[in-house]
């Protein structure tokens, strides 16, 4: 996978734009989701793991959201290789380098990845369906729809990976969540000021929920078992099986 150093966010500027998965992001993308995100790299491995576990021979996964690839590479080297994987996103410089990515891996399992909108799409027949930290861009007002239709495409037993930012439910614990956050991607090698550059950002274009709210979500789409296997800090990641 490509990786060049994130520096986006050096240097003091007058004005911060709003964040956008264009390819300048793309560009830095695996380097920045990995130095921004602690237990990246473990939410990938274990995704790999789970799909091992739900995806039978000859059945289908999906990875919404699916950046550069990096979960559909993770579960296509743990399916068989008569399995198929789908891998969407909406952003035109990701799916190109996703694409490349994809061809010069080795692996057998069929991969499509698909420019969409993840929230316009038919899941089908799945055993798994993959969202590594993808759901707190999509419009809040959009989300049980989204998860209703990931539940309808998922065949029985199959499982959802649902990995997302949390915001805390106090205040006190927030700002802590949020300190040590900071504390985090300062020892990754970002400078406080690229740090706040970054969150002046993604401020309103990254939206997080509480984790009580995730779960009477995924109960509400219809998912008969929801629980954590992950929390590194705000970061969670929660398995939903039908
Ligand atoms: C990974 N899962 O490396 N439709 C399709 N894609 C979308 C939409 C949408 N409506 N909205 C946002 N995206 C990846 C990491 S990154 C997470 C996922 C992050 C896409 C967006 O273009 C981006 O590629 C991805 O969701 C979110 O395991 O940057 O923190």
């Amino acid at each position: 996978m490509t990786n060049k150093t994130d520096d986006m966010y050096v240097g003091r500027r007058a004005t911060i734009a709003s964040f956008k998965f264009d390819e300048n992001v793309a560009a830095v993308f695996a380097d920045m989701i990995g130095r921004s995100v602690p237990g990246y790299g473990l939410t990938l491995d274990m995704i790999g793991i789970i799909a091992s576990h739900y995806v039978k021979p000859g059945n289908r996964a999906y990875d919404l959201g699916c950046s550069l690839g990096a979960a559909t590479l993770a579960m296509r080297h743990n399916v068989s290789d008569d399995c198929q994987i789908i891998a969407i996103d909406n952003s035109a410089a990701m799916v190109e380098k996703a694409r490349e990515i994809v061809a010069t891996d080795g692996a057998a399992a069929a991969v499509e990845v698909l420019l969409e909108d993840i929230c316009q799409v038919e899941i089908d027949n799945a055993d798994v369906v993959a969202m590594n930290f993808t759901l707190q861009f999509i419009a809040e007002n959009a989300r049980p729809a989204l998860l209703q239709t990931i539940y309808s495409g998922l065949n029985n037993g199959g499982a959802l990976i649902l990995s997302e930012k949390i915001a805390a439910p106090g205040l006190a614990e927030q700002e802590l969540l949020s300190t040590l956050h900071h504390d985090f991607k300062r020892a990754q090698g970002y400078s406080d000021l690229e740090i706040a550059n970054k969150r002046n950002a993604i401020e309103n274009v990254l939206i997080a929920d509480t984790l009580d709210t995730h779960k009477e979500r995924l109960h509400a789409a219809g998912f008969s078992q929801v629980f954590v296997w992950f929390q590194c800090l705000n970061f969670v990641s929660l398995l939903a099986i039908k």
